[in-house]
């Protein structure tokens, strides 16, 4: 159950685009389970592949034998390393310029990794002629804390790269130095607080799997892969595999969840290529809970240490960060590739300061790879966390209320768009009200009073309050692309004689509802109405290039262009309307889904007229070709950077130091609204996620580097049990440079819900003397934090 109470607030009298909360079209698909997703995919002679996994986390690969497994029934191929390697094969390149084993070949790196592979005529022949692969393993000393990575004598872990001696992966950083430094100098306070954001991982209702299918008489390769971004996977296949990028057709058919885990390129998928070339049959991989839980992308992993100056009076100063970034085994870091730390330079957050610095070392571990941008545009999340937390510690050595030193340190309406000091352009925002609202729908003042009353019993209530701004839209092409591909998106329209239409997109769903509100994009623009409107996307052959999900990119980007391509045909429309109507194209006037004349009302045309004579018989208006349609590439001019006000309030069982979640307020502004339901429904999403980070999961590691967090009993992930009543509210502040003043929203929550919460925790552990915990907070953390113990995961 959730209260809506976003329409009783204001909403900048700004109507939701379109037709608003409708329910989603692809609804009664899923609700009558009648979703077809990779494992879905049956063909004619499909065989069946399960991966071997290294069971130690570093080891060198003295011997493979798999006599007996390719003896055994219904095998049809086992393949390891080197033989892929005689193809060129055994390696491959990550997202982040590096290389990543697609089967180990000389050494294994992280527990889990894949080492070889056995293609049989069922799922559990194949399993079972796993167990029968004989590798002998010469186990080496792992690397397994990041703060040891860079120890001398430490072992080396990627041997493979020439002339690398340590486990160092990349240093970078942002800001001004010396200015940081004076700024710190002359500051009043100075605050600093080392936090963990600990590994987590994106776990998607549905795991990864692909199902290949090459045909060797006509040369076509056709992929049905889990990926989030199936063109750039395309023209990664052709590029790595040398196929040519015609003869690749990858098809993402319903996916079961992405939340960042389906953007790589995973080992599993090239493995499916190969076995399907080598047997000349359709092969399905689909991995069990357990790989994906060990082998492919977690996210964040960031050990910080954050500083704060500020004025006695609580203007804030700067800000400074050290950052140890924990890598795993190959940088698969899925980011734009000038941004090796993603977007964390936001860490500024949402607050006029006089300066910042980040530096960050990155480093190998024994570990999987990964660093994905799970429900985060590219490390927002753990900048967020950062800059949310530490102005919390500020608040408290000042003794100042948490949402009186926000509120003075906000970026005032009248400076947007603003430069921030680590030079990220916010294209707008109006910060107050969002926070106002916030506290109202909370009833801020209401709370402390309770929070006073029931301290003075002995009562642990606390409340927290996280304000975050993020950057989603990747990105410009001046400077966002991936492997070399620009960021930019395609989409195409056609309208078809009756006046039903199709709009092609380049992204990709996972279960946001684009087949709803990209129709609703192209009624609002075309004034066809949606249920009219066919929305394909997800399958290479038949829509247009673009770079994918994910980083909330798909309304910025794809959703302008999709804006864009209706307008487009509406101005081819209007001449053909000109010719129809015998009056000069100035003389019309556009009402939703009708052209009339001026001043003359009752003389007009509706699209679906208009449809029937560009493709009907008889003269079109001079140079005007028959047909209603139009194409586009669409290249984002910025970033969009929505905002939001989130506040939690939590109690805490003093005998059990178990927290729970009472209430959660969160107040959302993505600019222009589409559809207030599929938002709220984002919203609930990522707040959930975040009480699972904040509360519940990390996926940890014993010191041999065993995995601890490879199944859903060990990795916990909250239901519906752990969350409360999402309270939602939103304000308006429209993109200026998006058509139709949208902004992204599909993370927000996931991105600003976990500092509210630790925020909350910490703020209810007042007593105790608590000035931080690291995530996450599970109880026996809160139990170690009350006793003076807290100490770093
Ligand atoms: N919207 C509206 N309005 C506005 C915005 C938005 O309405 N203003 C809506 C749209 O349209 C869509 C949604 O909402 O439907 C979302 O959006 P966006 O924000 O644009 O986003 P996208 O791109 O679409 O998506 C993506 C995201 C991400 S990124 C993530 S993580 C997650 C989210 O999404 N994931 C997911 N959400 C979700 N949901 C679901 N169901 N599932 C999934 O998986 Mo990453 O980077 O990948 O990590």
């Amino acid at each position: 159950t959730t209260h809506e109470r976003a329409d009783t607030f204001h909403d900048n009298d700004q109507k939701p685009v379109g037709y608003g909360r409708m329910l989603r079209k692809e609804d009664p698909r899923f609700l009558r389970g009648r979703g077809r997703y990779v494992d879905d995919v049956q063909l004619p002679g499909m065989l069946h592949l399960a991966i071997l996994r290294s069971p130690v986390a570093h080891a060198r690969i003295v011997s493979i034998d798999t006599s007996v497994a390719e003896a055994s029934p219904g095998v049809r191929a086992v393949v390891t390393g080197a033989a892929l390697a005689q193809q060129g094969l055994a390696w491959m390149p990550t997202l982040s310029n590096d290389v990543q084993a697609v089967l180990a070949t000389d050494k294994v790196r992280f527990q889990g990794q894949e080492v070889a592979f056995v293609v049989a005529d069922d799922r559990y022949l194949a399993r079972d002629a796993l167990e029968l692969i004989d590798v002998e393993y010469d186990v080496l000393d792992p690397v397994i804390d990041a703060r040891r990575a860079l120890e001398p004598g430490a072992p080396l872990i990627r041997d493979d790269l020439d002339g690398k001696t340590n486990n160092h992966c990349f240093d970078w950083e942002t800001g001004d130095e010396a200015a940081t430094e004076e700024v710190f100098a002359r500051a009043d306070v100075v605050v600093s607080q080392d936090l963990v954001y600990p590994r987590v991982h994106p776990a998607p209702m549905e795991t990864c799997g692909a199902v290949a299918d090459y045909d060797a008489v006509d040369g076509k390769l056709r992929l049905w892969s889990t990926t989030q971004a199936p063109h750039a996977h395309r023209t990664l296949y052709a590029i790595v595999a040398g196929l040519p990028e015609h003869k690749i057709q990858v098809i993402s058919p319903d996916i079961g969840g992405g939340f960042g885990n389906k953007v790589p390129i995973y080992p599993g998928y090239v493995c499916a290529i190969v076995a399907s070339i080598v047997t000349g049959k359709p092969v399905k991989w689909m991995e069990d809970r357990s790989e994906n839980l060990i082998s492919t992308g977690f996210a964040r992993d960031y050990i910080m240490r954050g500083e704060i100056a500020a004025t006695r009076d609580g203007r804030i100063l700067g800000i400074r960060t050290n950052v140890l970034a924990d890598h795993g085994a190959f940088n698969g870091t899925a980011a734009p590739v000038r941004y090796p730390a993603g977007f964390f330079g936001v860490f500024t957050g949402s607050y006029d300061i006089e300066a910042a610095y980040c530096k960050m070392t990155a480093v190998y571990t024994n570990k999987a790879p990964g660093g994905v941008a799970y429900a985060c545009s590219f490390r927002i999340t753990e900048a967020v966390y950062l800059v949310e937390r530490i102005v919390d510690c500020l608040a408290d050595e000042l003794g100042m209320d948490p949402a009186e030193l926000r509120l003075k340190n906000f970026i005032r309406p009248e400076q947007f768009p603003y430069t921030t000091k680590t030079g990220w352009v916010y294209d707008s925002g109006n910060y107050e009200p969002t926070m106002r609202l916030a506290m109202e729908m909370a009833g801020y003042d209401e709370l402390r009073r309770e929070q006073e009353e029931k301290r003075a019993r002995g009562e642990l209530m606390g409340i927290g309050i996280a304000f975050f701004t993020e950057a989603v839209g990747a990105g410009p092409r001046k400077n966002m692309d991936i492997l070399g591909l620009g960021m930019a998106d395609g989409c195409e329209l056609r309208v078809h004689p009756t006046g039903k239409a199709v709009v092609r997109l380049s992204v990709q769903s996972q279960g946001q509802g684009h087949e709803t509100t990209f129709a609703q994009i192209v009624a609002e623009e075309i004034g066809i109405p949606p249920a009219d409107i066919e929305v394909l996307h997800g399958d290479t052959d038949n829509t247009p290039f673009g770079l994918g999900t994910y980083g909330s990119r798909s309304t910025p980007v794809s959703g302008a262009a999709a804006a864009l391509v209706a307008r487009k045909v509406r101005d081819k429309a209007r001449i053909i309307a000109s010719g129809m109507l015998e009056v000069s194209v100035a003389d019309l006037e556009w009402e939703k889904g009708a052209f009339h004349v001026k001043g003359d009302p009752g003389t007009s045309v509706t699209i679906q007229d208009i449809a029937l004579r560009a493709h009907g018989a008889g003269d079109l208006p001079e140079g005007i070709e028959g047909g209603l349609e139009a194409q586009i590439c669409y290249n984002p001019s910025n970033l969009t950077y929505p905002h939001g006000a989130y506040i939690c309030v939590v109690d805490i069982d003093p005998g059990t130091a178990q927290v729970s979640v009472r209430r959660f307020i969160a107040v959302d502004d993505c600019g222009t609204r589409i559809n207030p339901m599929i938002i709220e429904g984002q919203v609930h999403g990522g707040l959930t996620d975040g009480v699972g980070m904040a509360l519940m999961e990390m996926i940890a590691f014993d010191e041999d580097g065993n995995c601890l967090g490879a199944s859903l009993m060990d990795y916990l992930i909250p239901t519906s049990l752990e969350v409360p009543d999402w309270e939602t509210g939103f304000t308006v502040t429209p993109s200026p440079h998006h058509p139709i003043g949208a902004k992204g929203v599909g993370e927000s929550a996931t991105v600003g819900s976990p500092p509210a919460i630790v925020n909350a925790v910490v703020d209810a552990l007042k007593p105790f003397g608590v000035r931080h915990a690291d995530m996450p907070l599970t109880p026996s953390r809160v139990w170690d934090a009350m006793r003076g113990q807290a100490r770093p995961p």
